[in-house]
């Protein structure tokens, strides 16, 4: 099976739940929309964790864009002091820095802005539509507008291509005032394929207290699994 997540911001333990409530294993693969980094204690268990698995494919969201950013106008200021750069770039985690290694710096950078696949695309935050609202090529799309853009928040900004579009970024709580999934179905379509759908929201609001939740692109479900403690975190 295929499944889509978004959002997991340092969340390893849930993560893990999540995991091993819809039994990934072997075969399955887990496409991943940015954000895995900040906020959350197990930033960079998470991040060793996912971009060591080879069934795990994920793509950079705002968070792991400034984390480069960082590394690049470190790079630049210092080009020769590598322990100091990567002191500083452990810093920006205060409880799990020191898993922070130069493998993890190099998967990150050669990580994608968006993933497409026959029936659908990943992008951490949305994509350009044109007049007649079909999608624009990401790969004509600037970095930034794939990484921040809110317009697809909009229920009404929806793509009429065949291709289903799967974003996080913002909470989905912020439209809906649920820690849920949203999909928007086409209309007129039956059936539980990806393709049936305009957009899926992924965002469940995990660093706000919300469940993870993600998303079988096979079956068009959804699984969550909740904190265990309540709390912040
Ligand atoms: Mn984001």
């Amino acid at each position: 099976m295929r499944y889509v997540i978004s959002d997991i911001h340092g969340e390893y333990g849930l993560c893990m739940r999540l995991l091993e409530k819809i039994k990934f294993s072997g075969g399955d693969t887990l496409y991943v929309c940015g954000d895995i980094i900040d906020k959350g204690r197990e930033s960079m268990r998470l991040l060793n964790f996912l971009l060591n698995e080879p069934d795990v494919k994920c793509i950079l969201g705002n968070h792991e864009y400034a984390f480069l950013a960082l590394y690049w106008s470190l790079m630049r200021s210092s080009p020769h002091d590598f322990d100091r750069v990567l002191e500083t770039l452990r810093r920006q985690f205060p409880y799990d820095g020191k898993l922070l290694g130069w493998d993890i710096i190099d998967k990150l950078e050669a990580l994608p802005l968006f993933i497409e696949e026959e029936e659908f695309i990943c992008v951490h935050a949305g994509l350009p539509l044109d007049d007649d609202c079909r999608i624009v090529p990401p790969q004509s799309v600037k970095d930034t507008f794939l990484l921040n853009d809110r317009s697809f928040l909009r229920p009404e900004v929806v793509p009429k291509d065949g291709k289903c579009v799967c974003f996080g970024h913002t909470p989905v709580r912020n439209v809906c005032g649920e820690d849920k999934i949203l999909a928007y179905k086409r209309e007129g379509c039956h059936g539980d394929k990806i393709s049936n759908y305009y957009k899926i929201h992924l965002d469940t609001g995990t660093w706000l207290g919300g469940p993870l939740g993600c998303l079988c692109i096979d079956t068009c479900t959804s699984r969550y699994v909740k904190k265990l403690f309540g709390g912040w975190r």
